[in-house]
């Protein structure tokens, strides 16, 4: 599986997290720290409105050089290490532990976002055996997606984290004939998902999703409006590369993790 890795830049830590960091003796001033979403639809990214992180899951901090540091989970940054994402081959230099836990409410840099700055929030059902950990949010695209946000905007409280964070709109980026400019929303209500947890009916909304933006969609913002998106897709990937917002990462077919362990 082929994925972007879009770099999601950290401007302000959440106190729990700066412990953390203040315990490994790391001071983030004056370097980059992006936590490392992996994304199959680059096309979507300006309608980014947060970025998710597992409650449960350990992710690392892992020094990219001087200046550059990466989070993502440590099978992901192993992986990467034979990537030449890392600057040692086979080797990703991990700085601290950091717990997803500690990371929610960070004020972060989504690139492309029409947003210019969103939150990290909580999403419960990220899977640490695919991709990186860590889920960049579209709901106007990605029906798990609207289905967290709005699960996460009608109990705050029990998910720690400000309303406000989990209440910025739906951005409006591919129209198709069959759903209109916000397809996420459209699946979501047609296949009445009430949660995050209706794994099914996401499963199936996700899937339609995909199919339909792929082969009817059409840009309807930024620089390739009116586009097919099967051909922006990578006109907008490649111009995320070259902005140096995110790089190809490859998930290795025959080592996702085992049931049997
Ligand atoms: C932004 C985005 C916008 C995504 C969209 C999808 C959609 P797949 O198809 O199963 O391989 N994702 C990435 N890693 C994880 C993970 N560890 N656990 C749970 N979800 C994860 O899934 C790839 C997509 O699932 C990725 O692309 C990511 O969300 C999420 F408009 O990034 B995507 C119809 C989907 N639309």
């Amino acid at each position: 599986q082929e994925y972007t890795g879009i770099k999601i830049k950290v401007l302000e830590w959440p106190a729990a997290a700066k412990e953390v960091l203040d315990k490994a003796a790391f001071n983030p001033d004056g370097k980059t720290v992006s936590l490392i979403a992996a994304t199959l639809r680059p096309e979507t990214m300006y309608g980014q409105t947060c970025c998710f992180v597992s409650p449960n899951i350990n992710y690392g901090l892992y020094e990219i050089s001087e200046t550059e540091y990466y989070i993502c989970t440590p099978r992901a940054a192993r992986n990467m290490a034979f990537q030449k994402i890392t600057p040692v081959r086979g080797e990703a230099k991990l700085v601290t532990e950091i717990s997803g836990k500690t990371l929610i409410g960070a004020r972060i840099n989504a690139p492309l976002s029409v947003y210019p700055e969103v939150r990290l929030l909580p999403m419960d059902t990220i899977l640490a055996s695919k991709g990186t950990g860590v889920v960049t949010s579209v709901p106007s695209d990605s029906p798990d997606d609207f289905a967290t946000v709005t699960e996460l905007a009608k109990k705050p409280e029990f998910y720690g984290i400000e309303k406000e964070w989990a209440s910025l709109d739906p951005v409006p980026i591919i129209s198709t004939p069959t759903y209109g400019d916000m397809t996420a929303v459209a699946l979501v209500k047609e296949l009445k998902i009430q949660s995050p947890k209706d794994k099914d009916a996401l499963a199936k909304a996700k899937e339609i999703a995909y199919k339909d933006a792929f082969y009817q969609g059409t840009m309807i913002i930024g620089k390739y409006k009116g586009e097919k998106v099967e051909v922006a897709k990578n006109k907008v990937k490649e111009d995320l590369i070259a902005a140096g917002d995110a790089f190809v990462y490859n998930e290795p077919e025959g080592l996702v993790m085992s049931r049997s362990g």
